[in-house]
């Protein structure tokens, strides 16, 4: 694993042979994931479903409702109800949940268009923003996977938007989270739809001992947003909110960020600042540190090319000139790579993480037709684009297992059987949810162990306890392998519990950790292959054991 810092200098040499990468046939040396998909086997028959209003959203929140660590899953339903299904995997076996009610109204759980997880009231237990066609909810986590909705006690103004995205960020001084909010098509303006995008909104709390929503801001003007992100793009340590919006919508929009300053009203970054015109139907946004230098690159999906944004180097770092990477590094996923359909690919949620504990990003990205559009394709796979250690990318979806002929929209890469190998839920337009478990690297002779790995969790007191917009950084033989805690992005669909990081060969590492004040932690060692917990101001990290295998 030595030598990854010189290959990073060397993705210029590769631009020649991306379009090499674009079908799923290049010989990788990386081990392939076998993603083995198992939806009914494991008790979750739900499907996404609806009119035009549903064509977007379909997403999942995947998260602890039980405090048993093992991240249940919450369904957008569309016009068919949401419904959250318990996690009863046992370790490293099959994978098997169970529909639990949550003791919320049948009628709120209808026309739900997405779900993001976070202790907004920080009493430990997780709870839920409900994106739906209509009035949002908060739902406070009260235990045991039951909910209550908690508009208003917490003064949440649910509107009546149309809803498509969210992100949460903790601002310096105050109690409880900051929430944005993002709306698609006022279907009720004139002329509706063409050029009538609801505005967004940004909630700080008021101050007091209970959060308090009643004075919301509108982020004017609003350009059809399905995605939003609080991201610390210039590790200045105060997150700004991007958008990607959707083309189709609006009339003279483009893509946006937001400074979102302690105490300030929002204001967008303009191009006297850098930030460069762009124009996408803009569907998912995903972060990572690519480069392990702390500016995050981001992976926008849309219609045709998916973006791959890095700061441009021959500008400042304090100005947000972004250039497309996404060519040389072979993401652009611009059409299907099985199949034999040649049309435009249409992205929805885009994903970093390591699917082969090999210690490199991998980018995941679900697919779909918007419902029967004829200029792109009707049979568009999901991609799973693995990483190399040239810093390219290449396509490995349908030996991975993922290429299932259904049209994707949300999804969640997450451990659901506690083994240390990413597993992965789909949520499908009009088709069911898919459910796979990763059984390690596909050889032609039968399943392999992958690398080796950690899972991550981080614990704060008082508030944010879950510490969003922490940067959790491991360091394992020369390499090290950052992520950054936070809620929004991909396509309406949000996580939380563990972080994994994939060590590849590595059994040893040390973390440290940038808590969301700014403040560096001192160095962790630990072991590979655990699940850590580390909680501030603790001398030591702790392992967390899953329950053993039993009856593997
Ligand atoms: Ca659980
Ligand atoms: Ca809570
Ligand atoms: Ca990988
Ligand atoms: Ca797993």
């Amino acid at each position: 694993m030595t030598g990854r810092a010189l290959l990073a200098g060397a993705v210029a040499l590769w631009c020649g042979l991306a379009s090499a990468h674009a079908q799923d046939a290049t010989p990788v040396a990386n081990d392939i994931p076998d993603l083995h998909e198992e939806a009914v086997a494991a008790g979750i028959d739900h499907t996404y479903a609806g009119p035009w209003e549903f064509f977007v959203g379909g997403g999942v929140a995947a998260f602890d409702c039980n405090s048993d660590r093992l991240p249940d899953l919450f369904l957008a339903g569309g016009t068919n109800p949401a419904e959250l299904y318990r996690n009863d995997s046992p370790t490293g076996g099959a994978l098997k949940f169970e529909k639990v009610a949550m003791g919320i109204p049948a009628e709120d759980l209808t026309h739900v268009i997405g779900a993001y997880p976070l202790d907004i009231d920080g009493d430990g237990l997780m709870d839920l923003v409900v994106l739906r066609l209509g009035r949002n909810l908060v739902l406070k986590g009260k235990g045991d996977c039951r909910f209550e909705v908690e508009n208003g006690a917490w003064a949440f103004d649910g509107g009546r938007d149309w809803t498509t995205a969210f992100s949460a960020t903790w601002e310096k001084g105050l109690k409880f989270p900051t929430l944005a909010i993002g709306n698609y098509v006022d279907r009720m303006a004139p002329g509706a739809p063409w050029g009538t995008c609801a505005d967004n909104q940004l909630m700080r709390p008021a101050p007091g001992d209970r959060p308090d929503y009643s004075d919301p801001a509108v982020l004017r003007p609003s350009y059809c947003s399905l995605s939003m992100l609080f991201t610390d793009w210039n590790q200045s340590g105060v997150p700004a909110l991007r958008v990607t919006n959707d083309r189709q919508y609006y009339r003279g929009g483009e893509e946006q960020m937001w400074h979102v300053d302690s105490g300030k009203p929002p204001r967008l970054y303009t191009a006297s600042e850098g930030w460069r015109h762009l124009s996408i139907y803009g569907m998912g946004i995903a972060q990572a540190d690519l480069y392990g230098n702390g500016y995050p690159v981001y992976a926008l999906t849309s219609m045709g090319d998916t973006k791959l944004q890095q700061l441009d180097e021959e500008s400042d770092t304090d100005r947000p000139v972004y250039k497309d990477i996404a060519y040389p590094l072979g993401v652009t996923a611009a059409r299907p790579y099985t199949g034999g359909d040649v049309r435009p690919s249409t992205g929805w949620h885009s994903q970093f993480a390591d699917f082969n504990n090999d210690g490199l990003l991998d980018l995941f990205i679900s697919k779909g037709n918007v419902e029967s559009m004829p200029d792109f394709a009707a049979d568009d796979p999901d991609n799973l684009l693995l990483g190399q250690w040239d810093k390219t990318f290449t396509e490995v979806g349908a030996r991975a297992g993922i290429a299932l002929p259904r049209r994707g929209r949300g999804a969640a890469a997450i451990d659901l059987n506690m083994d240390g190998m990413l597993d992965l839920v789909v949520v499908n337009r009009e088709a069911p949810v898919s459910l796979f478990r990763n059984l390690g690297a596909r050889m032609s002779w039968g399943d392999q162990p992958l690398g080796n790995w950690l899972e991550v969790e981080l614990v704060q007191s008082a508030t944010n306890l879950n510490a969003v917009g922490a940067r959790i950084s491991v360091k394992a033989g020369n390499d090290t392998m950052d992520r950054t805690i936070a809620v929004g992005g991909g396509h309406a669909s949000g996580q939380a519990g563990f972080v994994h990081i994939g060590l590849g060969t590595a059994e040893r590492a040390e973390i440290r950790v940038r808590w969301p004040d700014g403040e560096w932690s001192h160095s962790y060692r630990v072991f590979a292959n655990n699940f850590v917990r580390i909680e501030r101001g603790k001398p030591d990290a702790e392992y967390w054991l899953p329950e053993p295998p039993a009856s593997r």
